[in-house]
């Protein structure tokens, strides 16, 4: 079984966009702990299972985040599964989890499934829209879903999800104190320093966008995490 406990650092790579094989070498090489794959628009069987095979001829973990039940594909280390706690539209909730299972139930390795309670707090990221994510409206409020999803529901890990977006550290820090478990930040991480300060606060940050926009910023952020483990 996957141990992600000591995961500090994860690159998020998105199945519906370009990176070419050079690129893909140095963020698979480049000392992160974890390659995700995951996206919210675009994402299917054939770009997940295209992605997911280059992916493989490196030894770093490979993760599916999944977002589309049609396009689960067999060949990763584990499976992260969104349940999204501030989802506006119910359909979000558990709908496609009971689909997924009640059609699949037979093929799925229970050892490699982790529910992830999510929490999305940048209200333009394309999964806030698609879920119909519910503003929060302060840190009190972020923190009680954190509590919700550790003594509730006692799901494994939380993902702060500003995606597009850096967040607020005072958000993050109400999340992380609310919740004991594993706790995953992403959103809006451009720079070593930014990286940097949400890995002082979450478990693991996560990084994407950056990776197609400027990917030598992206690679910076490895050593930025990565340095701090080291200092201390
Ligand atoms: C997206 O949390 C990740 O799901 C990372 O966010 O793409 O903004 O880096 P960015």
């Amino acid at each position: 079984m996957i141990d992600f406990s000591g995961w500090r650092h994860a690159f998020k790579l998105d199945p519906d966009k370009q990176i070419d094989d050079e690129w893909l070498e140095r963020l698979c090489e480049s000392g992160t702990d974890a390659i995700i794959v995951g996206g919210t628009f675009g994402v299917t069987y054939d770009n997940t299972l295209e992605l997911m095979a280059r992916i493989r001829r490196f030894a770093v973990p490979a993760v599916l985040e999944v977002s589309s039940l049609d396009a689960v594909v067999p060949g990763f280390d584990a499976y992260f599964i969104p349940l999204v706690l501030n989802a506006g539209d119910p359909e979000w909730l558990l709908k496609p989890h009971v689909t997924g299972v009640h059609e699949y139930s037979a093929y799925i390795h229970w050892e490699e499934i982790f529910a992830e309670g999510y929490l999305i707090l940048n209200p333009d990221a394309a999964a806030a829209r698609l879920t119909s994510a519910r503003p929060v409206s302060d840190p009190d409020e972020a923190r009680a879903y954190a509590q919700v999803a550790a003594k509730l529901c006692r799901l494994p890990m939380f993902y702060v999800e500003y995606s597009g977006k850096y967040g607020d550290p005072q958000w993050v820090k109400a999340c992380k104190e609310g919740f004991e478990g594993h706790l995953l930040y992403g959103g809006g991480i451009r720079t070593p320093e930014q990286a940097r300060e949400m890995a002082g606060i979450a478990d693991t940050v996560v990084v994407g966008n950056v990776i197609y926009d400027d990917p030598h910023a992206a690679l910076a952020t490895v050593e930025a995490v990565k340095g701090m483990a080291e200092q201390t």
